[in-house]
């Protein structure tokens, strides 16, 4: 897959009075390189509409595009990729499906499942959550940054740290090695989301500077 370090997650109910459309480029303009569509409580139409949209929006600024879970939305708007977590169809079969050109991404949330992704031809690995999250219903505690330095230590392909990261943690996360940070209500609940999107991408090209 193409590199990557800024990712945003959709999540609409951190920004009731915004459009979708609206927000996400404005990330993508503030320095995002891949979007996901994570929507849990609409319809499977419902969910198609914003992918169409939101493949469209991507297509225009050149960023990679995943779907959370709907693997057959996903293929319908030929998205670069979906993103699946321990629960849902294992990866085995998301490949059969995918084929081989396109993205897998899957949740960690230990090193063993980190280990098995990996091994299953996975292309990246969430890990996480990092800190406490209220993004996420029935999400494990945090597994702090002790995992992104297991993850730095054992695993090749890439990963990106997620849960509860903001631009006052974002440098622990960074220490520990993680060159790939995802988020939802901190990129898209700002008032100004393509600003926080800028401080992000200044604090991630440092990291890489050095
Ligand atoms: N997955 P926020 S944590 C969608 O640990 C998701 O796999 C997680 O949202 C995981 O940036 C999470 O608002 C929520 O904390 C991330």
């Amino acid at each position: 897959m193409r590199e990557f370090s800024l990712y945003a997650i959709t999540g609409e109910a951190f920004h009731p009075e915004r459009d979708l459309l609206e927000v996400m480029e404005e990330a993508i303009l503030g320095g995002v390189d891949i979007i996901q569509l994570r929507d849990k409580t609409s319809s499977k139409r419902d969910v198609l509409q914003k992918a169409k949209a939101l493949r469209e929006l991507t297509k225009k600024h050149d960023v990679m595009f995943i779907v959370n879970d709907h693997i057959d939305v996903a293929l319908a708007v030929d998205a670069d990729g979906i993103h699946i977590g321990q629960d849902d169809l294992p990866l085995a079969d998301a490949r059969k499906i995918m084929g081989q050109d396109k993205i897998i991404g899957i949740s960690t949330h230990q090193i063993e499942e980190a280990r098995e992704a990996e091994a299953g031809g996975a292309d990246y690995i969430g890990v996480g959550p990092i800190f406490h999250t209220n993004s996420k219903v029935d999400v494990v505690d945090p597994v702090t940054t002790n995992y992104i330095e297991q993850v730095v230590a054992e695993i090749k392909i890439p990963f990106v740290a997620i849960g509860g990261i903001k631009l006052h943690n974002v440098q622990q996360v960074i220490d520990a090695g993680a060159t790939r940070i995802c988020m939802i209500s901190e990129i898209v609940g700002a008032n100004d989301v393509k600003g926080v999107c800028e401080q992000f991408t200044s604090i991630l090209s440092e990291r890489v500077k050095r």
